[in-house]
């Protein structure tokens, strides 16, 4: 076996292939030259080396949130891990396990002019659940704050920070290990203490009007019969987001389709006596607005962690996971009277009736390219969705039960959709499709300087010629400085990007150019494919913005 020389170095490496990390994503450096040594010469690790740090990041976090464990990126000293920002401030609201580790000068060498130096202590500390800042020589206190970094990842869900000094020379190796580490295990729980769940069981059973709304949740994580049970009460509406990985023909997947027509009465009639929320961030705007202004009484979120009053109305927090408190709750319920669900359901069906008729309508956009490729996408695939306007589209329909979804909703950022879906399409080892606006393709194309991208990846690329987003948000003026400081319009295409990286490169700007380029993007491929569609620029705000009006 070769070590570093370095006993911290040695602890490090240690403690992690005990803890159970596998993956490590790299990038150069001299300063964390003992870790990489170590790391990349270890068969229980699986290293990746990725030179641009906020793509590393974000392409561990798409590997974090696939394997639901923690992934470690390592980088040098000075500027390198603050690249790593953005990634860890997504990983902090989304509640992804992104183990940071930063190699460092001593600390007798900051701020006295030594080269690729900066503050690194805690230099993360505002969106990290842990922070370890080493001590040169190898100790049982630095063992216990690496052991509890990663216990605090794991435990509660979030990025962590170890910053580790190393004094040169930095690239020497032994045979044996020095070190003898020191290994705490974690304390994962979800137990649930009964906090006189009949109280609650009562209101429930005194309430017509419940509404479940769920936000960002991992496939799988709830069992389809807790679903099932929710979607047969007729007291019940279960509102989901496209991100919500749940599926049932009663639950309302197109939120705003159904919301945004209501009169003051539907409001009225709609606004819920019980909201139970689950799940990460909620996409939709308009949700978020009305149930601020039509607060129910209770609101209880369940969450083995977190509960965030995102409606102002917050009454209580199960500090459990959704599949241990929803059997124990049903214990205490009973089915009630009401027509609320069915209500609820007849207006879906009018909206839906109305939504093909509009979209029959209406020449090829933005908006029709969703309608065609959402279909098209290969059963029992992942979707990763970029942010702005594509999240928001994808919403607008029904995505088949087979395919997984997701989006860096935890900050909504541009900055790193397409490292992210490569790392989710490595971690889960399923076929992966990314649909991303241009401005977020462009943003973090460095992505693509990936040499783990799995063949079957895709990408398809929405180019309306800018951030598409500004002129749908309302302060749409066209002048120069719009065009010029929010839409930031250009005439770039995808193509040199594409053959400079090795995808296959397709494009479509008409309906039926684009029936013919997803009848072939998605067949075996000997090199992953990118689909750049051209959309009308000025005409996609209209088309939308027109569709909620249809719907009234
Ligand atoms: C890191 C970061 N910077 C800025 C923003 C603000 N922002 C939101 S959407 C958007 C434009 C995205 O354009 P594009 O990816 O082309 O998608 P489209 O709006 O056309 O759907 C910007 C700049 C952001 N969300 N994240």
């Amino acid at each position: 076996m070769v070590y570093p020389k370095i006993p911290l170095a040695q602890s490090i490496i240690e403690i992690f292939r005990h803890k159970g990390i596998q993956h490590i994503v790299i990038s150069p450096g001299s300063r964390n030259a003992p870790l990489t040594i170590g790391f990349a010469q270890h068969p229980d690790f699986k290293c990746y080396s990725i030179a641009d740090e906020r793509s590393a990041a974000f392409f561990a976090l798409g590997l974090a949130q696939q394997l639901c464990k923690p992934v470690a990126v390592v980088c040098t000293s000075g500027s390198a891990v603050l690249n790593y920002y953005p990634a860890v401030a997504e990983a902090f609201y989304s509640q992804i396990p992104l183990v940071v580790v930063s190699a460092d000068r001593p600390s007798s060498k900051i701020d006295i002019g030594d080269g690729q130096t900066i503050r690194q202590e805690g230099v993360l500390a505002l969106h990290t659940v842990f922070n370890a800042n080493l001590t040169e020589v190898a100790s049982d206190e630095n063992d216990r704050l690496i052991n509890e970094a990663i216990n605090c990842a794991v435990d509660q869900k979030g990025p962590v920070h170890i910053n580790a000094p190393f004094e040169e020379p930095l690239y020497e190796t032994v045979a044996e290990l020095t070190v003898a580490v020191q290994v705490a295990s974690t304390a994962v729980t979800d137990f649930f203490v009964p906090e006189s769940l009949a109280e609650f069981g009562s209101i429930w059973n005194h309430s017509q009007k419940k509404l479940i709304l769920v936000g960002v949740n991992m496939p799988n994580s709830l069992d389809q019969e807790i679903v099932n049970q929710l979607a047969k009460d007729p007291s019940v509406v279960v509102m989901i987001e496209t991100t919500s990985n749940l599926h049932h023909p009663a639950i309302i997947d197109t939120i705003d389709t159904l919301i945004t027509p209501f009169t003051e009465e539907e409001n009225r009639a709609f606004k819920p006596d019980i909201l139970i929320t689950f799940g990460g961030m909620v996409v939709s705007k308009r949700i978020k607005a009305f149930l601020r202004k039509y607060p129910p009484q209770h609101h209880w979120h369940i969450d083995s962690l977190r509960a965030y009053d995102t409606f102002g109305c917050l009454s209580h927090h199960f500090k459990v996971s959704p599949s241990t408190w929803f059997p124990a709750f049903f214990q205490c319920t009973q089915t009630v009277t009401s027509n609320y669900r069915d209500y609820v359901l007849a207006i879906r069906a009018n909206r839906r009736e109305k939504t093909a008729t509009y979209l029959a309508s209406i020449p090829f956009c933005d908006f029709k390219v969703f309608e065609q490729v959402l279909p098209s996408l290969p059963r029992y695939s992942q979707l990763q969705i970029s942010n702005s306007s594509a999240i928001r589209y994808a919403q607008l329909f029904s995505i088949d039960s087979t395919i997984a979804v997701f989006c860096n909703r935890g900050t909504s950022g541009i900055d790193g959709s397409t490292s992210t879906a490569i790392g989710a399409a490595v971690g889960s080892n399923k076929q992966t499709t990314l649909i991303t606006g241009d401005i977020s393709f462009l943003y973090d194309s460095n992505a693509l300087w990936n040499a783990y991208i799995p063949q079957n990846f895709t990408i398809i690329l929405l180019n309306n010629g800018g951030g598409g987003i500004f002129r749908i948000l309302p302060g749409h003026q066209e002048t120069p400085i719009f065009t010029t400081f929010f839409e930031t319009a250009h005439c770039f295409t995808a193509q040199h990007l594409a053959a400079m990286y090795g995808f296959e490169y397709f494009t479509a700007s008409t309906q039926s150019t684009l029936t013919d380029a997803l009848s072939e993007i998605f067949k075996n491929a000997q090199r992953p494919r990118l689909l750049e569609i051209f959309t009308p620029t000025l005409e996609n705000d209209r088309h939308l913005l027109t569709f909620f009006k249809s719907l009234v």
